[in-house]
């Protein structure tokens, strides 16, 4: 059922699950014109129009390895997308990052409010929940409460939002790497890893060591996402990255860079690379996808 994605170039690919997942978020999201229109639109700007959409590609690409059907992983997509954008619309409030700039337009709460921005963002959360608990999609009702709570645990204090407390907390201070390592296994790499988790297990059929093969691969690649947005943050410009670079020195927020210098933190990002391509090797032109993913977290301009 996923033979045909195989003949695309991995450009054409990623358009094809990019199209989609903006299909099925427009989808999911309440139309603007519905009450309380003022939200709505802030939900649908937050969400739709931007974004790189790196965990639906991840979901897609571990969903196909396991021969999930598309239109579960679209659902799962939604679900692990909404979830993020609601982080960016949180974090880019005053009371957190203060930023005015991401996915190369006004945050919400400049465009908006922060009452509206705050809003969006928890219903946003909830309609990841929603999307994903929707009796229609045809899953098996407990591998959906697998997912629910796979979900749950990533984005909450023990996942994302943990991550980011201690992020908060972590400003002018010295961390050591593992200190740093544990936040951004928190922050970042909760959501990551959930992605491709979910994707995965929208399919059958891998066996427990394929399972756990996907996982380490999920658990590298969320922090080397981390890592290459640390270096992207202190060497691309705003107008490449969408959203403010240089903001991690500015506020002086302990990062990979900081800690290592660029080009430790540059190594650090290609052998971990090499790390999640050896962990993919078994899988063979299976795990295509996976590692071609792999390679465009580390070299993408932004
Ligand atoms: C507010 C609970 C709460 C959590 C926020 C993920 C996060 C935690 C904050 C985002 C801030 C940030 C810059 C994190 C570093 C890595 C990251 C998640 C970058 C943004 O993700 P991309 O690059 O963004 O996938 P796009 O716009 O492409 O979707």
């Amino acid at each position: 059922m996923n033979e045909p994605h195989s003949h695309l170039s991995f450009q054409d690919w990623m358009g094809q699950v990019q199209q989609r997942t903006e299909a099925a978020l427009a989808e999911v999201l309440p139309e603007a014109s519905i009450a309380p229109t003022r939200l709505h639109e802030a939900m649908r700007y937050a969400v739709l129009g931007g974004g790189k959409r790196v965990r639906p590609l991840l979901a897609h690409a571990a969903g196909e390895l396991a021969a999930a059907r598309p239109e579960h992983l679209d659902r799962v997509s939604c679900a692990v997308e909404l979830i993020h954008a609601y982080s960016l619309v949180h974090d880019d409030m005053p009371c957190m990052d203060d930023d005015v700039l991401r996915r190369g337009k006004p945050t919400v709460h400049v465009e908006y409010d922060e009452a509206t921005a705050l809003l969006a963002g928890d219903a946003l959360q909830t309609l990841a929940f929603q999307a994903l608990a929707d009796s229609s999609l045809g899953l098996a009702p407990a591998t959906q409460l697998d997912m629910l709570s796979q979900l749950a645990i990533a984005s909450g204090s023990r996942g994302m939002a943990g991550g980011q407390a201690i992020d908060l907390a972590s400003v002018g201070l010295q961390l050591s790497r593992a200190e740093l390592e544990f936040m951004h296994v928190h922050k970042t790499g909760a959501l990551i890893r959930a992605a491709v988790l979910l994707g995965a297990r929208a399919g059958a059929g891998l066996s427990a060591d394929d399972l756990d093969r996907l996982d380490h691969y999920a658990k590298v690649i969320g922090l080397l996402f981390q890592v290459v947005d640390d270096i992207l943050d202190a060497e691309a410009d705003t107008a490449t990255l969408g959203k403010t670079a240089g903001k991690d020195a500015d506020n002086d927020k302990p990062t990979y860079v900081s800690l290592l210098g660029l080009t430790d933190a540059r190594r650090l990002a290609e052998d971990m690379l090499a790390d999640a391509l050896q962990t993919l090797a078994p899988f063979g032109a299976r795990a295509t996808r996976l590692a071609q993913l792999a390679d465009y977290i580390v070299h993408r301009a932004f």
